[in-house]
Formats: C-alpha cells, sequence, structure tokens
C-alpha cells in the first residue's frame, strides 16, 4: 500500500519536502510554529508543538486556470505563510462535483455551477497551517466577486460577467470537516 500511495502521488501531485539545503536558515522560523508533518519538515528541529495544524482544499476554479492565475493564488498562499502539500492540475468529472456541492443541489446556481466548474481543468492544492483555512477565506474574499474587497483574490482579481453563476477564481474549504470531505474527493491518496 506504501508505495501504491507513493506511485499515486509522483504521478498526480507535487508533495512538498521544504528545504534540503538549508533547513537551518532563519527565514523557517517565520513560517509558522509549525506541528504537521511538512511543516515540521521544513521547521527541522526549530519548530513547536502545537499539533492542532489544518488543511485545507483549494481549487483554482476553471475562469482562474484559464486565465492563468493558478501561480498567482499559488504565491498568494505561499506569501501568507501557508504550505503547499498536495498539487495537481485535473479537469473535474461530474462525480466529484456532485459530491463537493452536495450542499448546494437544488438551489438556482448549481446546475450553472456544475457545468461552469467541469468546464476545463482545475488546479487543486492541499494547504496546511494554523488556522489556514479561516485564513485562505480571508484570502479568497466575498463568494461575490463585485462586493469582494481589493487585496483578496477575488477582490483583486474577480469581476461579474453577468452569468448565472459567479465566476470567481477561487474556492476554499469553509470548516474542518468540509476540508476533509473535500481533501478526500480531490487527493483521495492523502486520506
Ligand atoms: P463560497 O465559494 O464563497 O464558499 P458558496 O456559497 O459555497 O460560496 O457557493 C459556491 C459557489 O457557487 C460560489 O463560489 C459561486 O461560484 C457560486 N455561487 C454562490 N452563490 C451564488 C449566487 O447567489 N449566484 C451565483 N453564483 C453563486
Ligand atoms: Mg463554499
Amino acid at each position: 500500500a506504501v508505495s501504491q500511495r507513493h506511485a499515486a502521488r509522483s504521478v498526480r501531485s507535487v508533495v512538498a519536502t521544504g528545504c534540503a539545503r538549508w533547513p537551518w536558515w532563519p527565514q523557517h522560523r517565520a513560517l509558522g510554529r509549525g506541528g504537521g508533518p511538512v511543516e515540521r519538515r521544513r521547521l527541522g528541529r526549530v519548530g513547536a508543538v502545537n499539533e492542532q495544524i489544518e488543511r485545507s482544499l483549494v481549487l483554482v476554479k476553471p475562469d482562474g486556470y484559464r486565465r492563468g492565475l493558478s501561480g498567482e493564488v499559488l504565491r498568494r498562499i505561499e506569501a501568507k505563510g501557508y504550505t503547499l502539500v498536495a498539487l495537481a492540475v485535473t479537469t473535474p468529472t461530474g462525480e466529484q462535483l456532485a459530491t463537493h456541492y452536495a450542499e448546494h443541489e437544488g438551489k438556482p446556481f448549481y446546475e450553472p455551477l456544475v457545468e461552469f466548474m467541469s468546464s476545463g481543468p482545475v488546479t487543486a492544492a492541499v494547504i496546511e497551517g494554523h488556522g489556514c483555512i479561516a485564513g485562505f477565506r480571508a484570502l479568497a474574499g466575498a463568494t461575490d466577486p463585485t462586493a469582494a474587497l481589493p487585496g483578496t483574490i477575488r477582490g483583486d482579481l474577480g469581476r461579474d460577467w453577468g452569468l448565472k453563476v459567479q465566476q470567481n477564481i477561487v474556492h476554499g474549504s469553509d470548516s474542518p470537516e468540509s476540508a476533509a470531505r473535500e481533501i478526500a474527493i480531490w487527493f483521495p491518496e492523502l486520506g
């Protein structure tokens, strides 16, 4: 099972390993109080011990991918100090989207949302860091890109295009329960 998991990772995702050359470099101190496996590897012996590290599932939606904004979104995540744990480019299947957006079934924007989300590749990422679920939601900004504040991903990079569904560049998990559920959908090998 271990070698299978390793194989799946090497095909589908990039797994962060931190800085092998200068693990003692002082900037690693600034990365956080890391306690999770990836941050601990990055921090070496410098890291403290809060084990309540969080993970969140981030998607750069098809509009963001098409516009070449995956790098900009990942840049902001890393600039904030969160760690990339896994990364993949994939075109969502109907099955993945039905599970991912189950809470919205029956809403007026549900069908357009699923159609939009299956219209092309997304960049999927698992990020890690204390408070990263709320932290990424704050980076993303409000759901409606017109209302999203300047400084946020949706406020800086998104706008209303007059469509039935808001094309707002990114998705981020909204709770630890959603994060666990969503990570299992997009990165079953991390389960
Ligand atoms: P979130 O992405 O900010 O968590 P949700 O309420 O979970 O927002 O909605 C999922 C996605 O559905 C949104 O990101 C947006 O693309 C779309 N959406 C949500 N509410 C509306 C709406 O009222 N009109 C059009 N599209 C919407
Ligand atoms: Mg949501």
